[in-house]
């Protein structure tokens, strides 16, 4: 099996004196000013929370977007500072991008645009060519940082998502023969007519293709993604090898289901510092005498947050005898808010939760909590600790690790996940009651089963789903992505 002390060995063993850089948007540690001194938060997300780990056991240099309204007071003068700030084993580089470039590049191009082209949410794609501009600015500012720490030396270059599609392309125009780049994307690739849209959609191919190797989580993006290879650029699709040729140069196209460090959360879960938590939540939210069902997200409109408290209204109009006996705690940490979408989504919820409270209240219940304060990690893992059940109802998302993070958490075999079909994840944890979130009935039905399932079912079945996310953690993962990585012979 998989660890972080054999990804360890197996990094140090086999990559030499290479160098290992990871760059992603998202950044693990934010610098924040708080009370008029420096303190910092883990960053939210699914990239972070799924690489950090990696990071500690490969001990390389991550590359970000610097975002922290704090974060360039605690760096050198080349953005550098090791981290994680309290036991440091890698370095992390911020890139400072200007509010123009911001604007562009991350909310505007990706988040405006692939973000919404990726998902099946039905939200439209706004292609702004100003954004488009930005993108590609950034994106030459990111290789441009990249070569000046590779210099003349060889290097891994192992790049995360959709913030940096013509990366790749411009690292293999400045240093053709010294790099060996993968690219992990974490979002779903869609199919090919939804795909079509996109007025930069040849750019991005190109720009893709300049990788060595390309992951997706699921077989099914890897085989949208050939589709739109097909229709859209002169190449040779390979599917034996699993590969496109083009130019001379193949990229290879693999599925590597994502995780987490189920064993790192497993043994948090049984500190002190989660015990803690557990009472100090159950103290403030009043949880004692309820059955709890939990939400985790970012606040955004893939992850089915309205219809989810859609589901539990229903649930209670068919099941009344649950009022006053559940209680459903949503956690949100806002993101995006500068785009309309976000903002209006927000709204959405907050009107929603008034909504459903005023309907079925009863004297001090209410049945959901929305909680919009920055949750600790330990926080998170003692809400996963108290629920019932979990309630994951994206409607598309790439894997999904809140699932993954619950199943970890249940190191008492207790719990029971409702998880999206549309999820990644749900190719995996085939355990959980799946649900489809476009489908109300359906959501109150999957709740309800969840809460009546005997305890001795429930067990069977999280024991059945911890097997499957110990065995397939985030090291294996890693490992498996860099071993194929490693196969890669730099050109002479
Ligand atoms: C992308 C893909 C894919 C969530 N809310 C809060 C919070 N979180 C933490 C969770 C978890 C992470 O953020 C979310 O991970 P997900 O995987 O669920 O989702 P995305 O951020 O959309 O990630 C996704 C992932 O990349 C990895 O490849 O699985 O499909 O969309 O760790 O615990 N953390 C805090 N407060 C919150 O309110 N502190």
């Amino acid at each position: 099996m998989w660890t972080k002390e054999s990804l360890h060995e197996f990094i140090r063993e086999k990559m030499g004196d290479y160098l290992f850089i990871v760059v992603s948007n998202r950044e693990p540690y934010v610098h924040l000013y708080k009370k008029g001194k420096i303190e910092y938060i883990r960053g939210a997300g699914g990239v972070v929370t799924a690489l950090d780990p990696v990071m500690q056991a490969c001990r390389g240099l991550w590359v970000v977007n610097g975002s922290g309204e704090a974060d360039r007071k605690v760096t050198d003068g080349q953005g550098k500072i090791a981290v994680p700030p309290d036991n440091p084993s890698y370095t992390l580089k911020r890139i400072w991008l200007t509010k123009e470039e911001e604007n562009g590049y991350y909310y505007g191009y990706s988040n405006e645009a692939i973000w919404p082209l990726c998902h099946m949410a039905f939200q439209r794609p706004v292609f702004r060519s100003e954004d488009w501009e930005y993108y590609q600015q950034v994106n030459k500012k990111f290789a441009k940082a990249i070569m000046d720490e590779v210099g003349d030396k060889k290097a891994f270059i192992w790049i995360q998502d959709y913030h940096f599609c013509l990366l790749p392309k411009y690292l293999k125009e400045m240093a053709p023969n010294q790099l060996i780049i993968a690219h992990f994307w974490h979002i779903p690739w869609p199919g090919y007519e939804a795909f079509s849209i996109c007025p930069q959609r040849k750019e991005i191919l190109d720009g893709l293709l300049a990788n060595d190797l390309l992951g997706f989580h699921i077989r099914c993006h890897c085989d949208n993604f050939f589709s739109a290879v097909d229709r859209e650029i002169e190449s040779k699709i390979d599917r034996e090898r699993f590969s496109v040729v083009r130019g001379g140069h193949e990229t290879i196209i693999r599925p590597y289901p994502i995780s987490v460090d189920f064993q790192g959360i497993s043994s948090v879960v049984e500190s002190q510092k989660v015990a803690q938590a557990m009472d100090a939540l159950k103290e403030e939210f009043q949880l004692s005498g309820c059955r709890l069902l939990l939400g985790i997200d970012r606040i955004d409109y893939t992850k089915g947050i309205p219809e989810r408290m859609a589901g539990i209204d229903r649930l209670l109009e068919k099941h009344p005898e649950y009022k006053e006996k559940i209680v459903f705690l949503q956690v949100g940490e806002i993101s995006r808010l500068h785009i309309p979408r976000y903002k209006a989504l927000n709204d959405e919820i907050n009107a929603l939760v008034e909504q459903i409270n005023w309907k079925h209240s009863t004297g001090m219940w209410k049945p959901i909590i929305m909680i919009r304060r920055h949750m600790s990690f330990s926080e998170l893992l003692a809400l996963n600790r108290l629920c019932d059940v979990a309630v994951v109802s994206s409607l598309h998302d790439g894997m999904n690790l809140v699932a993954k993070e619950f199943v970890s958490s249940r190191v008492d075999n207790q719990g029971v996940l409702v998880l999206s079909e549309f999820t990644g994840a749900s190719r995996e944890l085939t355990d959980a009651i799946l649900i489809n979130p476009f489908d109300r009935d359906q959501v109150a039905e999957g709740l309800f089963t969840a809460l009546e399932l005997s305890a001795e079912d429930a067990q069977k079945r999280m024991v059945k789903m911890r097997n499957i996310v110990e065995l397939n953690n985030i090291f294996r993962w890693a490992g498996k992505a860099i071993s194929e990585l490693l196969k890669f012979e730099f050109k002479e």
